[in-house]
């Protein structure tokens, strides 16, 4: 995927959609970087990039069902705010699973795995983050708040920021974690990184909470426990009250480049409407970070970070267009493809019909923990979605389809089921406690086209059967998916689904899987047309 539009200059965000809490490193000329993954498995997507700008996805740290638990995981529980560090050969993630277990670290040599089975380390709290320096690995994270105040010293501050020291490969505390700095006052203190330059230590938080109010903050001091100094400049970011199509800026990791500049990535939100609203959760940016005279950053411009800048004085790599169809020709998923909370049985998926996707619900729906989903993450406003399906249900309750999936109460889906005559097409809207389906057509024969097509404010589904007729369902309201109505920390996905509450389903084949973003506008029903035209419809009976 790419955010570049000329050899001079590259658009944020860098990594549309859901890649929120990105973390970066650099080997040489080669930068990583890892993001939060929440209740998807497999866990904490890793990208590669040389340009910063155009970045390769490599698969995920967490792609074992034993390295990630999610089974006690709700809708944006699960994986928090991962960290990446390289030191001495070996590439290490720290990240949280909130809902069991807590800090962990793995490491690996090759950062497109194997990654090692996590080790746990004893500190509450969010957001951990690693600093080697001098011989030392520091461990900095939040302190989680608790009502009776958190378990060490600190009389200031109800929340901010510890550290301990750590041993990366055991997880085991060298040194107990301290109250390091409460941050300039902002909500939420957390997010932490630490880096030295020069004669300081440099402490980068993020404050505000991830919505509105959020921005990244800035202290240093001459050692790494403190005490620290906020900036005098205020807030290294901040989009508050700040008129931008980048909004919520915050959580930031500062990084360097070969020839010695400072630039971050952080995340952002790109809210659309009169009263703004987001789908595609919290993406990747990037900004350059300059030093002033006095050893305090600025970044960006004056602290905000712009939709369109000048590219990273590094060669560009050539743009690579990750998305478009998939032919589930592979014994295996790209890593685009994920699971909601426990992986489906991959071999079965990809191996039962070479060169389709094998669908089999058993005892599971949409709205179920481990909907039979594998999902994609919508990355653009205006996008088609468009899928080939074979499926012939044959119990009253089983169905299989195409769905755009905030959560397991805020979904759309456009099914395929059972109908007396034969099969018919529904439309389920799910929004919180409430559900409505809508019956859209009945359909004839066994192979089907599904298409989703999306913008600003609305889904529109369509089916077309063998007989050549295109069923277009009611336009729906994409409100009801987008953070500010479902909540939660994570984006839209969409994909093919087959359902089954009480039994096992029918197998629903799935071909190929098209998702094309349209950059300039807004996505309709003549450009899912274009895209019809220029992709060849083969094999139909
Ligand atoms: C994350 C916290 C935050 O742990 O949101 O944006 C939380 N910041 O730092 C979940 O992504």
């Amino acid at each position: 995927m790419t955010g570049s539009i000329s050899p001079r200059t590259f658009t944020n965000p860098v990594i549309p959609g859901f890649h929120p809490d990105p973390s970066i490193c650099r080997v040489g000329d080669q930068f990583y970087l890892v993001v939060s993954s929440f209740e998807y498995f497999p866990g904490i997507p890793i990208f590669t990039s040389t340009d910063l700008v155009s970045w390769t996805p490599l698969g995920h740290v967490l792609d074992r069902p034993s390295q990630l638990d999610l089974s006690s995981a709700p809708p944006s529980g699960g994986i928090y705010a991962p960290t990446i560090r390289h030191h001495n050969g070996h590439f290490f993630v720290t990240a949280t699973n909130v809902s069991g277990g807590g800090h962990f670290i793995v490491h690996a040599e090759d950062p497109a795995g194997p990654w090692s089975e996590p080790v746990w380390v004893d500190q509450n709290g969010i957001d951990p983050s690693l600093f080697f320096d001098r011989g030392h690995v520091y461990f900095t994270s939040n302190i989680e708040p608790r009502p009776e105040g958190p378990h060490i010293e600190n009389p200031d501050f109800v929340r901010g920021i510890q550290q301990s020291l750590v041993d990366p490969f055991t997880g085991r505390l060298l040194a107990a974690p301290q109250f390091i700095w409460g941050g300039t006052g902002g909500r939420y203190p957390e997010a932490p990184h630490m880096y030295r330059r020069g004669e300081y230590y440099y402490l980068v938080l993020a404050e505000g909470g991830t919505e509105y109010g959020h921005m990244v903050t800035i202290g240093r001091s001459s050692s790494p426990w403190g005490p620290f100094e906020a900036s005098p400049w205020g807030p290294l970011v901040s989009h508050r009250s700040v008129a931008s199509p980048l909004q919520a800026v915050g959580h930031a990791d500062l990084f360097t480049l070969p020839n010695g500049e400072w630039w971050l990535v952080a995340l952002g939100i790109r809210p659309v409407g009169q009263w703004p609203r987001h789908l595609l959760g919290r993406e990747t940016v990037l900004a350059p970070v300059r030093w002033r005279d006095d050893d305090w950053p600025e970044a960006g411009d004056q602290g905000e970070i712009k939709v369109e800048q000048p590219r990273p004085a590094l060669a560009a790599e050539p743009r690579v267009e990750h998305n478009a169809r998939d032919d589930f020709d592979l014994q295996t998923l790209a890593p685009k493809w994920q699971f909601v909370r426990r992986p489906l049985e991959v071999d079965e998926v990809c191996g039962a019909r070479p060169g389709w996707l094998t669908l089999v619900a058993t005892k599971s729906a949409l709205d179920g923990l481990y909907p039979c989903f594998i999902g994609r993450r919508q990355q653009h406003y205006s996008f088609v979605a468009r899928t080939r399906i074979e499926y012939r249900p044959e119990q009253q309750d089983e169905e299989a389809g195409i769905a755009v999936r905030m959560n397991e109460t805020h979904f759309f889906a456009l099914a395929i089921r059972r109908h007396a005559e034969g099969v018919e097409a529904t439309l389920r809207q799910r929004v919180g406690a409430l559900e409505v389906c809508a019956d859209v057509a009945v359909l004839q024969g066994s192979d089907f086209v599904l298409r989703v097509v999306g913008d600003d404010d609305h889904y529109r589904f369509s089916i077309e059967g063998c007989d050549g007729l295109v069923h277009t369902a009611a336009s729906v309201d994409a409100r009801f998916l987008t953070t500010e109505f479902a909540g939660g920390f994570t984006g839209v996905f969409v994909g093919p689904y087959a359902a089954s509450p009480a039994g096992r389903s029918s197998p629903a084949y799935v071909d190929w899987f098209d998702y094309l973003p349209e950059p300039d506008g807004k996505a309709n029903e003549s450009s899912a047309r274009t895209i019809e035209k220029t992709t060849a419809f083969v094999g139909r009976n």
